[in-house]
């Protein structure tokens, strides 16, 4: 037995230890037994005494297969293997396509890599034994549709169409459009709809967002849901759900987001809202450094932070703006900005 560093054929180890641990790392059925079959030869190489020459001396190594013996040539002739490269951009890609699907993210696209899908197909058939959510075989089922931006102009249809349904519920409701309509983009990913009405006659709009969904639903405008409010009763409200322009074939399936909010709440709420997602960053940093904090409820003063890690907060602090998007740009001292100026 040869000492690790001085063995005549240290770089086929290397490079034949790279793939096994990339095949070991994806635990898929074949990826199992190639880390196998590939550990079997590394041990069979340290073993042996001299430099390795040509493929028929590899082959003729008891524990080195054929496949392992064309790995090792190329190894000699080229001094690399394409193979370890493959294994690898292959993961990117396949992960990549896999979190294209609504609802998957990295560590859920790397584990279906693992036990072995490579293709949306392998995902359709439960290939090793991989199992999709409710919500991520919606995201499978439409995935070019979700993948695809949507013209403005389809963004605007589709909301002239929700629009008058929810003035149908109660006419004196606030609904209108954020995210990067809001912001005059010319194609939207998804519509943003903001909901919220004045309290000043003793109503408020509780209740109104199930009443809309149902509505919508009916309408065949909202097709599928992706996660509901967690209380539809409450003024706060969070929906996700897939729409689509009814009675025309072939209309493709579209993302629909709407928030509701308190009244009170609905400058920070428009303002977080209209995005984009960076402008809200450094908005929010802005706000921190002077002492206060702004979420989508409101910008916040009297803000403890704790001295050891100043992202951590010790004390909710005290409402100061939430109402109109201008005092809270006012109170920051941020010139104001319209929305198709709040771009990264
Ligand atoms: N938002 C944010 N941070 C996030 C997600 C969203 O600040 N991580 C805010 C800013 C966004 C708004 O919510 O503008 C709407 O979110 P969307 O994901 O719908 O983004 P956009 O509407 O801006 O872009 P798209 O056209 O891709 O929907
Ligand atoms: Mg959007
Ligand atoms: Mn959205």
């Amino acid at each position: 037995v040869q000492a690790k560093g001085d063995c005549p054929n240290q770089d086929i180890i290397d490079k034949l230890t790279q793939l096994m641990e990339l095949h070991k790392a994806k635990m898929g059925d074949d990826d199992h037994w190639r880390a196998f079959s590939y550990s079997k030869s590394i041990r069979a190489l340290r073993n042996y005494p001299r430099r390795i020459k040509t493929y028929e001396e590899a082959r003729g190594i008891r524990g080195v297969g054929e496949k392992t013996a064309k790995k090792i040539e190329e190894i000699l002739q080229t001094g690399d293997l394409q193979r370890i490269k493959y294994e690898k951009t292959k993961d990117v890609e396949v992960t990549r396509l896999f979190q294209g699907i609504y609802g998957v993210g990295q560590s859920i696209a790397f584990k279906w890599y693992s036990a072995g899908c490579r293709t949306l197909d392998d995902l359709r058939a439960g290939k090793g034994g991989v199992k999709l959510s409710p919500v991520q075989e919606i995201g499978l089922q439409y995935y070019d549709d979700l993948n695809d931006r949507m013209p403005r102009a389809e963004a605007k249809a589709i909301f002239e169409l929700i629009k008058p349904i929810a003035l149908s519920i109660d006419p004196k409701l606030y609904i209108e459009i954020m995210g990067s309509y809001r912001r005059g983009k010319a194609d939207c990913g998804d519509i943003d709809i903001l909901i919220t009405r004045p309290v000043d006659d003793g109503n408020t709009h509780r209740g109104v967002l199930p009443c809309l969904l149902q509505k919508l639903h009916a309408a065949d405008i909202i097709t599928e849901d992706l996660a509901l409010p967690e209380d539809p009763d409450d003024l706060e409200a969070i929906y996700r759900g897939l729409c689509h322009v009814p009675d025309v074939k072939g209309s493709k399936r579209r993302r629909i987001d709407f928030l509701s909010v308190p009244w009170t709440a609905r400058g920070a709420a428009l303002l977080y809202y209209t995005g984009d997602d960076i402008f809200n960053r450094a908005i929010r940093m802005k706000a921190n450094v002077l002492g206060y904090s702004l979420n989508q409820k409101g910008l916040f003063g009297n803000i403890v932070r704790d001295p050891r890690d100043r992202r951590i907060k010790m004390n909710a602090g005290v409402l100061v703006a939430s109402e109109t998007e201008e005092e809270i740009f006012k109170i920051l001292g941020v010139p104001w900005q319209e929305p198709h100026e709040r771009v990264r």
